[in-house]
């Protein structure tokens, strides 16, 4: 329910033409039913003042903060107006200046730790909050909320909260245009239109740089380095991959999910330098041959990364033996890592450990996976954490999801992390996969490697794309590594 003071706002909002009905060519090209311009309110000292006071009781009265930071430029004269009103001293981020690790970046008087937050006037994707909760972030302010007059319920809710940021708004905008259509402002058919629209744009994407640049300082789980657990590792590949990893600040495996060994060998030489992991389906190439081994081995060399051949082991242990060893992959040949689910008891990893472990192999569990409705949780994620501890010299890690989550599970530093269902952006595919980001991956679910497959291998530059990610993984394994 909207309150009187909240209705005389969007109808001024509307009498001085901030918000606008018609047929609109948004900066992103596409056309909008409704334009929105609050720049405008500047102009309006009152209304200026009535929204700062709407804008700061429409949080939540537990939110707690020392510091109030406009995302410029629009917003900077209302968060303005909201700390000479409320006393709350406030900060100014540089918007010309891109390196904001130098202190020039924010102006004004803070200290370390203190909550900043951040004041908005219209939320899309949430790409300009990000943007405004980087620099405040790396100089060490916490950032968790923002408050912003108009949410236009494209995604922004999502993506914010994806970097540990929440959303509060004074209005959504399908309630502002229902306002506005119940004071005779706007046709029946101009609502159906402007819901029409949200309904269709209802994912704007966040560009890039504001996803990496969403480091979060306050939510930090101290983590041991990759470098310390490499000497903690009693298998010389989990070992060595921590090494890759430290050496190639790189915590990316590659799904190298293509369609042809030809086109495999040669992604994996363009991305080849970007990851610590390749991971292969190698029962997917048609036009697999007995060098396929040997040939992806010498770019492996090459470019300093580790093989992992993802054969989900799921049989007994005499059978598991054969498959890995025979057949006509002869995975054991090539493949530093494989991986084996636990559905038959822990003779499976006694099977594969025999042949692995003498070659200095290693194993991953899988205890979590990543596809919608999935059975590898609770009891089951245990069963793998106690396999896993009682073979720690062949099982390395675990395929998992959210090891954060496990009780007590992800405690043994020795053990790596590896998640699939990765992407830039949160979402799914039609089949089930779930997609969270290289940031809520490594800093929120506390895993080590992100695997990522399509968002990379089907971009039109796979090796650049490949670069932001490992950035992303890095970024967000670096903040809380301490
Ligand atoms: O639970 C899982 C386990 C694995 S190993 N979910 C997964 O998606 N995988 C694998 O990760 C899957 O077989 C595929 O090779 C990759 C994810 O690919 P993407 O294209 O969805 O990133």
């Amino acid at each position: 329910m909207s309150s009187p003071s909240m209705e005389s706002l969007i109808l001024q909002l509307h009498e001085i033409s901030a918000v606008k009905f018609g047929n609109f060519k948004l900066k992103s090209g596409i056309s909008s039913p409704i334009y929105i311009d609050l720049r405008l309110i500047v102009s309006y000292p009152t209304l200026l003042r009535q929204i700062s006071h709407t804008l700061i009781s429409s949080l939540p009265s537990a939110t707690a903060y020392d510091l109030v930071c406009g995302v410029p430029y629009t917003a900077l004269p209302i968060a303005t107006c909201i700390s000479t009103s409320t006393d709350v001293p406030m900060v100014m981020r540089r918007k010309e200046i891109k390196d904001y690790g130098t202190s020039k970046a924010i102006e004004g008087a803070f200290k370390e730790s203190q909550i900043c937050l951040i004041i908005e006037d219209l939320v899309t994707s949430g790409a300009s909050v990000l943007e405004t909760a980087a620099p405040l972030r790396a100089a060490g302010l916490k950032v968790s909320d923002v408050v912003v007059m108009i949410d236009r319920e494209q995604g922004g809710r999502e993506n914010l909260a994806e970097n540990g940021i929440t959303l509060h708004s004074m209005v959504k905008l399908s309630e502002m245009v229902k306002i506005l259509k119940e004071k005779g402002k706007v046709s029946e058919e101009m609502e159906g239109l402007v819901l029409k629209f949200l309904e269709e744009n209802r994912k704007v994407t966040v560009p890039q740089p504001a996803m990496v640049a969403a480091a979060e300082k306050d939510k930090v789980r101290v983590r041991v380095p990759y470098g310390d657990r490499a000497k903690m590792a009693k298998n010389p590949t989990g070992k060595r991959l921590f090494e890759v990893m430290v050496q190639k600040e790189s915590n990316l495996c590659l799904a190298a999910d293509v369609a042809t060994a030809a086109e495999l060998l040669d992604v994996a030489d363009k991305v080849g330098p970007e990851i610590c992991l390749l991971k292969t389906h190698v029962d997917i190439l048609p036009d697999f041959t007995p060098d396929f081994g040997s040939k992806l081995r010498s770019i492996a060399e090459k470019h300093n990364f580790l093989i992992f051949e993802d054969r989900k082991f799921a049989d007994i242990g005499n059978t598991v033996t054969m498959q890995y060893e025979g057949g006509i992959f002869h995975i054991l040949d090539w493949a530093d890592i494989v991986n084996a689910h636990i559905i038959s008891g822990p003779g499976i990893v006694d099977g594969l450990k025999l042949k692995g472990l003498p070659r200095g192999r290693g194993l991953l569990l899988l205890a979590e996976m990543s596809s919608s409705g999935n059975l590898a949780t609770g009891d089951y994620t245990a069963a793998a954490v106690k396999i896993a501890a009682d073979h720690s010299d062949f099982v390395i890690g675990f395929i998992s999801v959210n090891p954060a989550s496990w009780p007590g599970g992800s405690e043994n530093p020795a053990f790596i992390h590896a998640t699939p269902g990765v992407q830039l952006v949160k979402g799914g595919d039609a089949l089930g996969q779930q997609y969270n980001t290289p940031y809520s991956v490594i800093a929120d679910r506390g895993s080590d490697i992100i695997i990522v497959g399509r968002g990379i291998i089907k971009a039109a530059n796979p090796a650049e794309v490949a670069r932001e990610y490992r950035l992303q993984g890095w970024d967000a394994y670096s903040i809380n590594c301490k």
